[in-house]
């Protein structure tokens, strides 16, 4: 028990990282034979639990009427249904991860998955899994979820939910065209469930999928909403678990090969889709006008002409979700948005393997730029490996709680998680009014600093170079992995990666760190060995942490730093 409570699978993929010649899954054998970790608290309490009021967790009443409100289609060939079927499975299962004599597996909504030297799941993320926020009604991500859905609805969008987060690691990387190198494989960034399976890091790990189930059903879009997860940074934006929201919209052709009119009648088809959408009120800061030709070019099997088309409908069609999304944040009242002011926009190209052109959409939000989402004219042997060689079209993928936080004013991503009924007691489905702070307990900020072992390490699981190629630098964004945080200020091979760092201190202290930064790095003069100071801030979002309290956690936080990243405290 106590192997999983303090961060098993950290340590052993860190060890068989490290140490080549341990070799799992005999490598950790537990004692008693049989240990359980389980999640299912989560859905234990559920039962108890028949009034929404002050609970995280659906009720059983909630999920059978979800079920109804989104009952499946039928019919879908096998691919489809074997993609989808965690799609309303229903009653959410018992999940938990059962350990006997050294073989560790994992059951995640009904499904089983074995550990090996891969996994790198910790009981901080656990924890997480199945809690489906976005199907209780009255919580923000599930008001947000119904808000963006009201964009893009039915008939034109077919509105998915995917509850099981553990895809493989093909579907969240391989078929949309990750490099091998790409950092956001690195298991430094990514949690592994073992070698092929993967919590998944963002929705389009079910694009193919989704494609193939609209190829099925003669569809022109989806939108998919789940949970993902990502080993990062701890501020008030970022959380390892959060929620993502994917769209996409195809047009149809009569032939693959197109003559000169075919392809007029295409474009046509795209701006008479595109003169339906709204006309906005919005201040279009900038827009690329080209895209880099070689990092985002125009994909061979598609010309100018439609691409301008398709893009003018994906931005219009996201500046529409923007607009109401502000329009009713304004409604609300919350603060930073001025009712006589137009809401601010702009365009910027960015980098993601599975689209060309792609771009990124930002807001301007109490006196910055804020990302919202990621977006492009989806890679065409995406469609062709669905079937569905004769269309075309965009997609997009957005952060739930971005949105969200704007919408209600919610100044911390850690309260989504909250339980607490002043938390929960302040939503309502269909409203939008603004979170009011029920206090500010006090801050506690406790510095660790400590000399790095510079030896160089693997940072990807399937390669042993550093992930740092052309591919993935210079460009903004593509779900996840970022090749520079293998020592935080300067990009070198080292053992060290701050995510480790990140994830022991939630592993140790869960939502009672408020954030954590680097706020020193040196080399020594003489020795060559580097220094690194973070301040991590210790502060409770319910109540004031006393001094015992925070000083037990810094100290566990300080020896699990020294016992599995071997670093040297200074
Ligand atoms: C993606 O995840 C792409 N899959 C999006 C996409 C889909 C592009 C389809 C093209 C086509 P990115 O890593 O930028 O991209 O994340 C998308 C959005 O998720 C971000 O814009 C942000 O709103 C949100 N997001 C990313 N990381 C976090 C985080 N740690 N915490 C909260 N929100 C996050
Ligand atoms: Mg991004």
């Amino acid at each position: 028990m106590r192997l999983f409570a303090t961060g098993l699978f950290v340590r052993a993929a860190r060890s068989a990282r490290l140490n080549a010649s341990l070799r799992c899954p005999k490598a950790a054998p537990l004692s008693p034979s049989i240990t359980r970790w389980s999640s299912s608290q989560a859905v234990e309490r559920r039962e108890d639990e028949t009034h929404n009021t002050g609970s995280a967790y659906p009720t059983q009443t909630e999920l059978r009427q979800y079920q109804n409100d989104n009952k499946p289609q039928t019919g879908s060939g096998t691919d489809t249904r074997q993609a989808f079927k965690e799609v309303f499975t229903g009653e959410s299962q018992r999940n938990e991860i059962i350990s006997r004599e050294g073989l560790s597996r994992a059951f995640v909504e009904g499904e089983s998955y074995v550990f090996d030297e891969t996994s790198n799941l910790s009981p901080s993320i656990w924890n997480y899994i199945g809690r489906r926020l976005y199907m209780l009604p009255n919580h923000p991500i599930c008001i947000t979820r119904k808000l963006i859905e009201s964009v893009f609805k039915g008939p034109t969008f077919k509105n998915h939910i995917a509850s099981n987060p553990v895809v493989t690691t093909e579907a969240n990387f391989d078929v949309l065209g990750f490099p091998k190198d790409h950092p956001g494989r690195s298991r430094t960034d990514t949690y592994y469930v073992n070698s092929s399976h993967v919590l998944r890091t963002h929705t389009s790990a079910h694009q193919l999928a989704a494609f193939q189930h609209m190829s099925k059903h003669n569809e022109k879009g989806y939108t998919i909403c789940a949970d993902v997860y990502r080993r990062d940074s701890i501020d008030h934006s970022h959380f390892p678990v959060f929620h993502q929201m994917e769209g996409a919209r195809l047009w149809k052709f009569d032939s693959h090969v197109q003559t000169g009119e075919e392809q007029s009648d295409r474009t046509q088809q795209v701006y008479a889709d595109l003169a339906q959408l709204p006309k906005l009120d919005l201040d279009r800061v900038e827009m690329p006008v080209e895209t880099d030709p070689v990092r985002n070019p125009l994909q061979p099997e598609h010309n100018q002409e439609e691409v301008s088309a398709m893009v003018r409908h994906l931005m219009s069609s996201l500046e529409g979700l923007v607009h109401k999304v502000f329009n009713a944040a304004r409604e609300g009242g919350i603060a930073g948005l001025d009712p006589n002011e137009k809401l601010k926009v702009r365009w910027v190209e960015a980098y993601f393997p599975f689209t060309s052109p792609s771009f990124e959409l930002e807001v301007f939000w109490q006196g910055d730029w804020l990302e919202l989402l990621g977006c492009g004219i989806v890679k065409q042997n995406i469609l062709n490996n669905a079937g569905l060689h004769d269309r075309a079209g965009w997609a997009w993928g957005i952060g739930i709680e971005r949105l969200a936080m704007l919408l209600f004013g919610i100044p911390d991503i850690r309260l989504f998680w909250s339980q607490d009924a002043r938390f929960l007691n302040q939503f309502r489905a269909g409203q939008i009014k603004k979170f009011e702070s029920f206090s500010k307990f006090p801050a506690c900020y406790k510095d660790v600093a400590f000399w790095i072992d510079a030896s160089p390490a693997a940072a990807s699981p399937l390669t042993t170079e550093p992930a740092n190629t052309s591919s993935t630098t210079g460009v903004a964004a593509a779900a996840g992995g970022d090749a520079t945080k293998a020592s935080p200020t300067e990009v070198q091979p080292a053992a060290f990666h701050e995510n480790d760092v990140m994830e022991i201190v939630r592993d140790v202290a869960g939502s009672l760190a408020e954030d954590v930064k680097l706020v020193d790095e040196f080399v020594h003069p003489t020795k060559g060995r580097k220094s690194l100071c973070y301040r991590i801030n210790y502060r409770s979002l319910e109540r004031t942490l006393t001094n015992e309290e925070i000083n037990r956690l810094h100290g566990d936080v300080c020896d699990r730093l020294v016992r599995e990243l071997r670093i040297e405290l200074r």
